[in-house]
């Protein structure tokens, strides 16, 4: 089948939409039919921490068959951070070209995620970003705003690193970038792990660009924020810094590789 998105041959570029998911029973039926018609040369793989709701069967519903979907139900400590880091090692693994990760609760638009695949053109990493022009946020409360562009701030001014959007969960990568990150040694358990992704980046030489978003709210079911996730992603960016500044002294990413 051909690209849609860059031309040339799909196998050439095989791709993979991953989607961390904990009681998303009311929506993932609803995104994996949209990946489906965004991509549908895409696999997609759904990381499941052991939902308690019926996330599970109800995407194995809407995979209709497909070969390509799957949902990989995790044991152990749970969070979002471990999850991205297992899948991410996965695929890597697994000889996929280019990543998809997003959201399940429709935050996310699978529309945009061509767009984001384009931008790899020239680029390792592309951020789906709600602060760069044509960007946006729909139905966030005033103070939810404040807050995400609080967050961006701090992690930008601690860490060093000139990305507008710092936390989006958006993003398309080449898995020969990921495959730079020493992924093993990721220490967010929690939501940091957007940043420090970020920083590894940064760190590893990835090429990164920003690419428009908007984000919706979520229209159904709970946010999965903690105290402990707020926590870590506060104190996280401290560490990326030292992480970063120790990375630049010893020279030649030797610390990643
Ligand atoms: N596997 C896994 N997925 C998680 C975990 N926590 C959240 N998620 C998923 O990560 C994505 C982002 O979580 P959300 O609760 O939407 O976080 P948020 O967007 O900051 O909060 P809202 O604005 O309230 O939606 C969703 O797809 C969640 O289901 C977790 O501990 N493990
Ligand atoms: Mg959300």
């Amino acid at each position: 089948m051909s690209d849609p998105v860059v031309g040339g041959n799909a196998s050439e570029q095989r791709t993979i939409v991953v989607v961390p998911t904990l009681n998303e029973a009311l929506n993932i039926g609803e995104l994996v039919r949209r990946v489906r018609d965004s991509v549908p040369y895409a696999d997609l793989l759904i990381v499941d921490d052991q939902s308690t709701d019926d996330t599970v069967a109800l995407a194995n519903a809407a995979f209709a068959g497909n070969p390509g979907y799957r949902v990989h139900v995790r044991t152990g400590p749970k969070g979002l951070g471990l999850s991205y880091v297992e899948a991410f090692r996965r695929v890597v693994a697994e000889d996929y070209a280019r990543v998809i990760q997003m959201d399940a609760d429709l935050s996310h638009d699978p529309a945009s995620i061509p767009d984001l695949l384009r931008g790899l053109e020239d680029a390792d990493l592309v951020v789906g970003s709600r602060y760069c022009p044509g960007g946006g946020i729909k139905n966030w409360a005033g103070h939810r705003v404040a807050l995400s562009r609080f967050a961006n701030l701090y992690a930008r001014l601690i860490t060093g690193l000139g990305v507008g959007d710092m936390t989006a969960g958006f993003r398309a990568w080449r898995t020969t970038g990921l495959a730079r990150l020493s992924l093993e040694t990721v220490t967010s358990s929690g939501y940091s792990i957007q940043v420090e992704l970020l920083v590894r980046a940064r760190c590893a030489g990835l090429r990164i660009r920003e690419s428009p978003i908007v984000f919706t709210d979520r229209l159904r079911g709970a946010s999965k924020v903690t105290g402990a996730v707020l926590l870590e992603s506060i104190i996280m960016p401290w560490r990326l810094r030292r992480y970063a500044a120790k990375v630049k002294q010893e020279g030649t990413w030797r610390l990643l590789s």
